[in-house]
């Protein structure tokens, strides 16, 4: 199998299953789930950051790249997850923060007591740019007492490292290559088209002013030597980068087999089109025609060109997808299984975050005292600057709020959902109806394992071209998958009423691969319906 016929689970470990009492997720509870995840069928999990972190930014700020943060667990209950893992076919994937690290990192308290060695680590500077922080405020932060100042790009306490610096990137190589000898062979690397940087910092005229730090050039060649120095030495890598802000002619660049760089890229376009002027801490509905536009041509620009997408609706960034393109609170169920169609049988690696296989949706929060995430708090106190009420700004953070897809999995009607005696570090959300021992046999839940099973056994679906289809259809988003001669059409109804179409007449004669109702009306899907049609 490659990464082209596997599917992805995403589990934030906090919120996942603690078996201590701690209130907080760990690698053992992840352990007593792997049956469950075998069941569903998944190929590899993804685990956001597991290592040493003052936790400013949930393990995103990392003060020790090569070790187990204690809150989660000890080495030997990782190596133990990955030999359990292993027995039931399952691979990990790590977060890699190669970014920036936390300044309680050891590297950023020697170049604060002064040592050159390792001040030329980070980004330090007499006269900061006018750079903004994508957490707000300001991106630079003064450097001790030295009168200089350093480069945060995310909250003040994740000091961007220095890629220009051959002995960072050493390093770097080393962080990677001590997780493959544990038997690591799958990596995701986060904000990883930032590290070209520098090249925006150089005293340069034309660059003042200028943020354009994104996809650099460089990030290019620093991928490529990433690659050739660790995970490109194993046949089986599966390598992702989150891409924040990127475009497709780079992701292009970064995913195409022969540049030895990634194997596939995370983009977030789609995840912008309920957002207004491109701003995501406003309230509006979601842009159906620009959702279609964006996965149409994504869809076929990787396909003609030869990169790959990862696939994907949710992740610990984003409030829950039903909450944002789904009429919920009467098609939950339907809505969800359209939505897990819409991409698994599109052409990419599907990842499914943890609780959508049971179509999970975001808490019912109250309060702004509910919601911990360091980007959503800043928002609140940024909204509150630019004159919104208190009630307005709320009712924004309740919408685009990290913390929406953050709280405990939903394991059972108990306290806490089942995922902890204690309470959790994050309140869990509405679980008396939606829960894995209520859901693990239902429809959502035997839908994606249907869908799972179809990438891993038909080639049509993991290899099959991409193709728009039904572009006009106010309702609809369908494309053609295409792979010697037999030919797949997706069509999805995105809204909760009736849709009409037309048959294309090359699949008259076509079979039901998929179809989330229990039965077919000729020229029209029922509201969140998803069928699939194949010939040959
Ligand atoms: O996120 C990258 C990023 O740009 C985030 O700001 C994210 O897109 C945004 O919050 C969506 O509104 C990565 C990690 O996924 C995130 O959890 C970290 O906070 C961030 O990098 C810094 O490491």
């Amino acid at each position: 199998m490659t990464f082209k016929n596997k599917v992805i689970y995403q589990i934030y470990p906090k919120s996942y299953l603690d078996t201590t009492g701690s209130g907080v997720g760990d690698l053992q509870g992840i352990i007593q789930k792997l049956d469950y995840l075998a069941e569903l069928g998944i190929d590899m999990i993804w685990l956001n950051p597991i290592y040493p972190s003052p936790q400013k930014d949930n393990g995103y700020d990392i003060s020790d790249y090569v070790a187990i943060n204690p809150d989660f667990g000890t080495m030997a209950d990782f190596e133990r997850l990955i030999a359990e893992a292993k027995k039931r076919g399952i691979d990990l994937m790590l977060d890699m923060v190669l970014n920036h690290v936390s300044t309680e990192h050891a590297w950023f308290q020697k170049a604060l007591a002064g040592d050159a060695y390792y001040q030329d680590f980070f980004i330090l500077r007499d006269t900061p740019t006018d750079w903004v922080s994508k957490f707000g405020g300001n991106a630079w932060a003064p450097f001790g007492d030295t009168g200089k100042y350093y480069l945060h790009l995310f909250d003040v306490t994740q000091a961007d490292l220095n890629w220009r610096n051959e002995n960072v990137r050493y390093e770097m190589y080393k962080v990677v290559n001590f997780w493959r000898e544990k038997g690591v062979h799958g990596f995701r690397f986060d904000v990883i088209n930032l590290i070209g940087k520098d090249e925006m910092l150089k005293d340069n005229p034309e660059n003042e002013g200028k943020a354009e730090y994104t996809d650099r050039p460089l990030t290019h060649d620093y991928l490529q030597a990433l690659n050739q120095a660790s995970f490109g030495k194993d046949s089986d890598s599966v390598t992702v980068g989150e891409m924040s802000s990127t475009t497709i002619e780079n992701c292009l660049l970064y995913s195409r087999p022969e540049r030895h760089e990634l194997a596939m890229t995370f983009n977030f376009h789609h995840l912008k089109v309920d957002y207004i002027d491109g701003q995501k801490w406003t309230k509006t509905d979601f842009d159906f025609a620009e959702l279609k536009r964006l996965f149409h041509t994504w869809g076929e620009k990787m396909s003609d060109g030869g990169g790959w997408n990862a696939l994907f609706w949710n992740n610990h960034d984003q409030p829950r997808a039903i909450n944002r393109f789904i009429d919920h609170k009467n098609f939950r169920i339907k809505g969800a299984t359209m939505l897990a169609a819409s991409i698994h049988l599109s052409r990419g690696t599907p990842y499914i975050y943890m609780g959508e296989e049971i179509g999970m949706v975001d808490p019912d929060f109250t309060s702004m005292a509910d919601y911990v995430d360091v980007e959503s708090v800043n928002a609140y106190q940024m909204l509150l600057d630019n004159g919104l009420t208190p009630e307005a700004a709320f009712e924004i953070i309740q919408t685009k709020s990290r913390d929406n897809s953050r709280t405990p999995m939903q394991w059972d009607a108990t306290a806490n959902a089942g995922f902890s005696t204690a309470k959790p570090w994050l309140r869990a959300g509405n679980h008396a109806e939606i829960t894995v021992a209520a859901d693990k046999d239902g429809e959502i839940f035997k839908f994606y394992q249907k869908l799972i099973q179809l990438r891993k056994t038909d080639s049509l679906i993991s290899d099959g071209t991409y193709k728009a289809a039904y572009q006009d259809s106010e309702q609809i988003y369908a494309f053609i998958r295409e792979l010697d001669g037999r030919k797949l059409l997706v069509l999805n109804n995105f809204s909760n009423q009736p849709a009409g179409f037309e048959l294309l007449p090359e699949f008259e004669t076509a079979e039901v691969l998929v179809n989330n109702y229990a039965d077919i009306t000729a020229g029209q899907l029922q509201p969140y319906q998803s069928l699939a049609l194949v010939i040959g």
